[in-house]
């Protein structure tokens, strides 16, 4: 009986899952996250993150996320004991955007890494680079800018890339990079995105971009998901040179190298190309088909959905991106979720039962009554200023106010996703806030969806998994449909389903055009 291990690096942790599967019986045996600050205080990092003078940058090293992976491999050899030997192929998640920087001599170390000394210490000098900026770097708008206008304009990059030229995408970080240390770009042999930097490590040897992943980099044409020459040449010189070919999500990239089998006594499982933390998560939300959005309702709020046909934002505000399935991904994110929630809750000090019951003893549509609540600058619509605006609304009334922060929230996403063209039957909610049922209410009778709780911690290590069965069974010429990679393990709880009402869809599809229209006064 196979076992699967998927992997998730990401900005603060790294995460392993281990898949069991039995049959139609499939269960995750082991999960364990090792967080960078606390397990690997020499590298210095902060929530991930290493100090800098500069507010825009961050950065993180790639050092440590090599040799959180070697203590994680060692850990999950020592869980699975005599079971190690079922381990049948291993793929991973990272965070997405970040990029690492390599020297000519780094394929040749990997290939002839001693298993008696740690992987870090014999790594440390194949980087041309020994920071790699993440995507909480905001330093870049000049290389955007520039990178737009070689390439006529920011619905040009949108259209061949799935999202106009972001600070945090590699391409521009990339550039940056060309721009402030020519030189050093010039000793630079291969630039990885996080995800093929760590599957490398992991096969020793070059492992190619996944599409998913490479959906995050101004770089790849979103169509043929191929290197867009033009964004290459507006990025830097001999980029093509120095980026791995891109490769179908379920790629075999070899086998473990002799340092894993060695050190650890894994077997020569096969290692899958790794993909960006948003595309496993889709799949570890089991988002897999058509009409299918998941709806992450954290610090900020996310959204995320499976898209046949690629379509981009025409207001450049939310990414289009590849899926792991070969069809596409549509993630819009919004900064005020729980965060606007909170400010709300303490503003009128209620509590979270306070703040349910507001919910309950009000009326859907609030009477007319709107915020926009955008206590922090606002990505989606993006908003210059924060501060709340109120449209009708009493702010000295609790509960109408509780109503309104949630209201705003499910109009603003439901009017936001529009361009995704995407008619949702089913949201899979997630996130600490999607144990509120009358929060998911709301969001049923906005959506005119079907909502159901989805428990599935560690969504972008389970999607890694997943992605390893899948590609397991597709390289032994046994190809098995997404919807039963999925069933039993990234599926809803059918108990928790919240039908829409109809009477309440009506009077938010009355509200929506006013919403609507306070927004854009308030934006004008
Ligand atoms: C998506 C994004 C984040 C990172 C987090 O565009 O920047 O979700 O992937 O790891």
């Amino acid at each position: 009986m196979p076992l699967y291990l998927g992997l998730d690096s990401s900005t603060q942790s790294l995460t392993a899952v281990v898949l069991d599967v039995r049959g139609r019986d499939r269960s995750i045996v082991f999960q364990h996250a090792l967080g960078f600050d606390r397990e690997f205080p020499a590298y210095g990092t902060t929530h991930g993150v290493l100090p800098d003078a500069d507010p825009h940058v961050a950065t993180s090293s790639p050092l440590m996320w090599a040799d959180a992976l070697d203590r994680m491999m060692g850990v999950v050899a020592d869980a699975l004991g005599a079971d190690v030997g079922r381990l049948r192929a291993i793929a991973g998640s990272a965070q997405q955007h970040g990029t690492v920087y390599l020297n000519a001599g780094a394929e040749a170390t990997w290939r002839a890494l001693s298993a008696d000394r740690p992987l870090a210490e014999q790594i440390d000098r194949t980087f041309s680079r020994d920071r790699s900026p993440i995507w909480m770097d905001a330093s870049t708008s000049a290389q955007c800018a520039a990178i737009t206008q070689a390439l006529g304009g920011a619905d040009c990059v949108a259209q061949m890339t799935g999202s106009r030229a972001f600070e945090r995408f590699a391409g521009p970080q990339i550039r940056k990079f060309y721009d402030q240390d020519p030189d050093a770009y010039d000793r630079t042999n291969a630039i990885h995105l996080v995800s093929s930097y760590m599957a490398s490590l992991l096969a020793g040897r070059h492992a190619p971009t996944e599409p998913g992943d490479g959906s995050g980099m101004n770089l790849m044409d979103i169509q043929s998901g191929t290197w867009a020459p033009a964004a290459l040449d507006a990025t830097a010189p001999d980029l093509a040179k120095k980026l791995p070919h891109l490769a179908p999500s379920s790629t075999v990239v070899g086998t473990l190298s002799r340092y894993w089998t060695e050190r650890y006594g894994f077997p020569t499982a096969k290692v899958i190309a790794w993909s960006g933390d948003n595309p496993c998560s889709l799949i570890g939300t089991g988002l897999v088909e058509e009409g299918r959005m998941a709806i992450s309702l954290g610090t900020s709020d996310t959204l995320f959905a499976f898209m046949r046909e690629p379509r981009v934002d025409p207001r450049h505000v939310g990414h289009l991106f590849g899926s792991p399935t070969g069809d596409y991904m549509a993630l819009i994110c919004f900064a005020n979720g729980s965060l606007a929630r909170e400010r709300i809750r303490d503003t009128y000090g209620l509590g979270w039962n306070g703040f349910s019951e507001a919910l309950r003893s009000t009326r859907p549509g609030n009477d007319g009554a709107i915020m926009l609540p955008w206590f922090v600058l606002e990505i989606t619509p993006p908003v210059p200023t924060p501060g709340v605006r109120r449209c009708g609304l009493d702010p000295n009334d609790a509960a109408a106010n509780v109503r309104a922060v949630v209201e705003a929230q499910m109009l603003s996403m439901a009017i936001h996703s529009e361009w995704t063209g995407i008619r949702a039957r089913t949201i899979h909610a997630t996130g600490g806030a999607s144990v509120n049922r009358e929060i998911l209410r709301i969001m049923a009778d906005v959506h005119d969806a079907d909502v159901y709780q989805l428990d599935v911690p560690a969504s972008a290590a389970v999607g890694a998994a997943l992605r390893a069965f899948h590609a397991d069974e597709a390289s032994e010429g046994r190809p098995i449909a997404w919807r039963d990679i999925v069933a039993g393990v990234a599926e809803p709880i059918a108990a928790s389903r919240i039908a829409p009402i109809p009477e309440n869809v009506r009077v938010y599809e009355q509200l929506k055009p006013k919403y609507a229209r306070c927004e854009a006064d308030a934006l004008a």
